[in-house]
C-alpha cells in the first residue's frame, strides 16, 4: 500500500455560512445552524468542512473583509459556538478548515484605524502607501471590483493600495513585524483545534504595486515559505491556497511535498473557458469543450506524484455547474451527475459547495433581488458604460457570484428551512421541488449519487494514485479518460451534450470490466452514450 496524507483521501464541503442554515430567525445563517446539520454532512461522507469566513467584518464583501482575526462575528455566534462546531465536527471525524483572508484586511480593522493616524504610527506600513503624482494616483492599476486600486486619504495626503474594494485595504508584506502578527494569529486558530487553512487569494501576497504586479511577485515563495516554517509547517493541517495565477509549473511549486508550502493549489484554469479571449468573465462565450478537457489532461499529468490539485466546479464566486455547463431544464440531475462524474475520478482532492450535491441551480433574481458587491458594481458600470439591461442581465445570471450564494434548500417548507425568519437573500423558488429532505431518502437522487461517488474514491486506490490518460481529444461532446495503478485501470465516458452519440464501449470494455457507477436509468446500450450519461467502469 502506498503512504498517503489524510486530505489526498478526502471530500471537502465547503460551507457559506451566510447561507447554510439560520438557528436564530434573523435571516442570516450562523455557527449553532452548522451543527445541527452535521450529521447531514456526516451522511454525505465528507470528511472537512472549508468554512468561508465568519471572523468579525464588516460584511462589505461576506467576510472576505476582516476587521478581528481572534473573533467570531456576532451575525454568526460566539468563540464558545466555534469551539463546540470543532468539536462536535471532530466527534464525526469531519475537521473544519478555516478560511483565512492575507492578502487584505478591512478598512475597519484597528491596524488600518491606527494607519491612518500617521505616518509615523507604527501600523501604517502595514498597509501600502503612495503619495502620488500632482495629486493623481501613482499609477493607472484597477481594482478587481471595479475603479482605481488606489485610495485618497485626505487627512494623511495619501493614497493607499486595495486590489478589492476600497474597504479592503491590501496588508503590505514587505513589513515583517505584520507578517508576525499574521502568524501568531495562524498559531492561535491552530490552538483552537482547527484542521487546516484555506487562504484567500495568496498569490497576490507578494505584490509589488510600483511594478504593476499583482499575482506571482518576486518574493511570492520566499512568504510562503516562512508562513509554512512559523506555523502549520511539520502538522496535518490541511493547507489549500487560492491561486487564480497558477499554472502547472506554479501549481507544482506551491504543493510539491518536498516543498514547505501548501498541501494542495486551488487553481482556476478551467473554469475560465467560456468567456471571450482577452475579455472578463462578464463577456460571455460558449464553453471551449475541447480546450476545457486539454486542461483538465494538463493539470492531471503535470502534477502527478509531484503536487496535489483541488478539483472543483463549484465555490461561492463561481456560478452553479448545472447551469452553467450542464442543463438545469429536462436534464438537471441526469448532467449534475454527469458533471459530478467527470470529476470524480480524477486525482486530487475533490470540493462540493453547498447545494451542488442537491444539483441546485442559479437563482436569475432581477437586480434588486441580489447582494453581491462586485455583481452590483458591475451592473452600474456597464449600464453606465452603455451596455442594454438585458445585456448586463444575461451576463449576471450567467456569472454572477449570487446566482450560487442563496439559502441551502433543505425541504419543501417555507424559506426551504433555511430560516423562520426573513432570508438576507432570496431563497430560489425552485426548492419546492429541489431539497434535501426529498433526496435523502430517494435512492436515484443526486444526493445518493454523490454520496457513493465519495465512498467509490474512498476505497479506490486507482483513483487516488492512477496515473491519467485522456482518450478521444478531439471529441466534441464525450469526456472519455482512463487512470492506471498497478496494472488496474478505471475507464469513465461521459457525455457532455444532449444528443445521443454512437460509442462502442466494447473497445475500451474487456468481458469481466465492472460497472462502478452510472447515471443511466434505463437500459446501457453496447454501442450509443445517451445525453449526459455518464459510466464508470472496473477494467
Ligand atoms: O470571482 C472572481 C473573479 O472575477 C473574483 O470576484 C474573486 O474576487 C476572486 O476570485 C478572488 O476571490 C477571493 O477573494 C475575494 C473575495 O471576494 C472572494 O469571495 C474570495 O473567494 C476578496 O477577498
Ligand atoms: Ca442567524
Amino acid at each position: 500500500m502506498k503512504e498517503y496524507k489524510w486530505w489526498q483521501n478526502a471530500v471537502i464541503y465547503q460551507i457559506y455560512p451566510k447561507s447554510f442554515q439560520d438557528s436564530n430567525g434573523d435571516g442570516i445563517g450562523d455557527l449553532p445552524g452548522i451543527i445541527d446539520r452535521l450529521d447531514y454532512l456526516k451522511e454525505l461522507g465528507i470528511d472537512g468542512i472549508w468554512l468561508s469566513p465568519v471572523c468579525q467584518s464588516p460584511q462589505f464583501d461576506n467576510g472576505y473583509d476582516i476587521s478581528d482575526y481572534q473573533n467570531i462575528d456576532p451575525m454568526f455566534g460566539t468563540m464558545e459556538d466555534m469551539r463546540r462546531l470543532i468539536s462536535e465536527a471532530k466527534k464525526r471525524d469531519i475537521r473544519i478548515i478555516f478560511d483565512l483572508v492575507l492578502n487584505h484586511s478591512s478598512d475597519q480593522h484597528p491596524w488600518f484605524l491606527e494607519a491612518k493616524k500617521g505616518r509615523d504610527n507604527p501600523c501604517h506600513s502595514f498597509y501600502i502607501w503612495r503619495d502620488g503624482v500632482e495629486g493623481q494616483p501613482p499609477n493607472d492599476m484597477a481594482s478587481t471590483f471595479g475603479g482605481p486600486a488606489w485610495e485618497w486619504v485626505p487627512e494623511l495626503g495619501q493614497y493607499y493600495f486595495h486590489q478589492f474594494a476600497p474597504q479592503q485595504p491590501d496588508l503590505n508584506w514587505e513589513n515583517p513585524d505584520l507578517r508576525e502578527a499574521l502568524y501568531r494569529m495562524l498559531n492561535f486558530w491552530i490552538a483552537e483545534g482547527i484542521g487546516g487553512f484555506r487562504l484567500d487569494v495568496i498569490d497576490l501576497i507578494g505584490k509589488d504595486p510600483d511594478q504593476k504586479v499583482t499575482s506571482n511577485g518576486p518574493k511570492l515563495h520566499d512568504y510562503i515559505k516562512e508562513m509554512n516554517l512559523n506555523t502549520f509547517g511539520g502538522t496535518d493541517l490541511v493547507t489549500v491556497g487560492e491561486t487564480w495565477g497558477a499554472t502547472p509549473e506554479l501549481g507544482r511549486r506551491y504543493s510539491n511535498p518536498a516543498g514547505n508550502e501548501f498541501s494542495m493549489v486551488f487553481q482556476f484554469e478551467h473554469v475560465r473557458l467560456d468567456q471571450q479571449p482577452g475579455g472578463k468573465k462578464w463577456d460571455l462565450a460558449p464553453l471551449d469543450f475541447r480546450k476545457l478537457k486539454q486542461v483538465i489532461a494538463k493539470w492531471q499529468t503535470e502534477l502527478h506524484d509531484t503536487g496535489w490539485n483541488s478539483l472543483f466546479w463549484n465555490n461561492h464566486d463561481l456560478p452553479r455547474i448545472v447551469s452553467r455547463w450542464g442543463n438545469d431544464r429536462e436534464y438537471r440531475e441526469k448532467s449534475a451527475k454527469m458533471l459530478a462524474t467527470v470529476l470524480y475520478g480524477l486525482e486530487g482532492t475533490p470540493y462540493i459547495y453547498q447545494g451542488e450535491e442537491l444539483g441546485m441551480t442559479n437563482a436569475r433574481y432581477s437586480i434588486e433581488d441580489y447582494r453581491d458587491i462586485e455583481l452590483l458594481n458591475l451592473y452600474k458600470e456597464r449600464i453606465q458604460a452603455g451596455y442594454t439591461e438585458q445585456e448586463v442581465m444575461r451576463s449576471i445570471h450567467a456569472k454572477g457570484r449570487d446566482t450560487a450564494r442563496t439559502p441551502m434548500q433543505w425541504d419543501n417548507s417555507r424559506n426551504a428551512g433555511f430560516t423562520r425568519g426573513e432570508p438576507w437573500i432570496k431563497v430560489n423558488p425552485d426548492y419546492t421541488e429541489i431539497n434535501a429532505a426529498s433526496q435523502i431518502t430517494d435512492p436515484q437522487s443526486v444526493f445518493c449519487y454523490y454520496r457513493r461517488l465519495i465512498q467509490l474514491r474512498k476505497k479506490n486506490e486507482i483513483i487516488r494514485f492512477g496515473a491519467f490518460r485522456l482518450h478521444l481529444p478531439e471529441d466534441e461532446d464525450l469526456f472519455v479518460y482512463s487512470r492506471m495503478w498497478q496494472g488496474r485501470e478505471i475507464f469513465i465516458a461521459c457525455n457532455f451534450h444532449d444528443k445521443e452519440r454512437e460509442f462502442i464501449w466494447a473497445d475500451y470494455l474487456s468481458e469481466s470490466s465492472e460497472l462502478l457507477i452510472t447515471n443511466e436509468l434505463e437500459n446501457l446500450e453496447a454501442r450509443s452514450i445517451k445525453p449526459y450519461e455518464a459510466r464508470m467502469y472496473l477494467i
